[in-house]
């Protein structure tokens, strides 16, 4: 049995993409950002700061998408989505792995400034500003190596493509892709991968984002 703690839409995206990728058939339990249900004390037992995603596999539940992902390549490396150590891309696949988080905390502060904080606590203008900033600084590294090939490593698709399966489709609430081709070229051959079409009829009614832009305020 394999158990996915899910919310549509977020970063356990990057699992369920993955799992389809490996075709593993698995429960899905679908959660909401706003309704309490990841600060169920039931939860809190599967993952300790109430964050999805969360897998239940061989007998033992994983929480954080790395360490998911990492844990799924090195126990199923028949499906070749990994690169293991001794692998000459062992290093730039841990580099993705990680990299992905470093961009996902900023998307964390944007959705959480541009959607979440309410009054009497309204987001700061410059603060949105500077982390569309350093969002988009974060995009121009991966739209170079999108001009150059069609995944993230030289050998091909790997599961560092599907760690970016989050990333890639909130950035384009908060930075405009028009600059962005190769990348924008990248989210098209995703988008045609049989694995990932499964994986989004099974990710359930994205709940947050309601127009298709969020652009910084203006100053008061
Ligand atoms: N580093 C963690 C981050 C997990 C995370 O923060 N997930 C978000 C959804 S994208 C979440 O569960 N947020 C709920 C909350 O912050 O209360 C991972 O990669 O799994």
């Amino acid at each position: 049995m394999i158990r996915l703690h899910h919310v549509a839409f977020s970063r356990s995206f990057r699992i369920l993409w993955l799992l389809e990728e490996m075709g593993l058939e698995a429960e899905i339990r679908h959660y909401g950002l706003t309704d309490g249900s990841l600060r169920a004390e039931e939860y809190r037992s599967i993952s300790p700061a109430g964050r999805v995603p969360a897998l239940e596999i061989d007998g033992i539940t994983i929480h954080e998408s790395g360490a998911i992902v990492e844990y799924l390549c090195e126990t199923r490396p028949e499906h070749g989505l990994g690169r293991l150590p001794g692998d000459p891309e062992r290093v730039p696949f841990l580099e993705w792995l990680g990299f992905a988080e470093t961009q996902a905390s900023i998307l964390a502060s944007l959705n959480m400034q541009h959607l979440f904080m309410g009054d009497p606590s309204p987001a700061s203008p410059a603060v949105l500003r500077l982390e569309a900033a350093r969002l988009a600084s974060t995009l121009k590294p991966m739209e170079a190596v999108m001009k150059k090939r069609d995944w993230l490593l030289p050998s091909g698709f790997s599961a560092a493509d599907t760690m970016m399966g989050f990333n890639l489709f909130s950035a384009p609430y908060f930075v405009d892709f028009a600059r962005f081709g190769a990348l924008r070229a990248h989210i098209a051959r995703i988008e045609a991968r049989p694995a990932y079409v499964r994986a989004r009829e099974k990710d359930g009614v994205q709940q947050f984002y309601s127009k298709p832009f969020y652009p910084v305020p203006e100053e008061a």
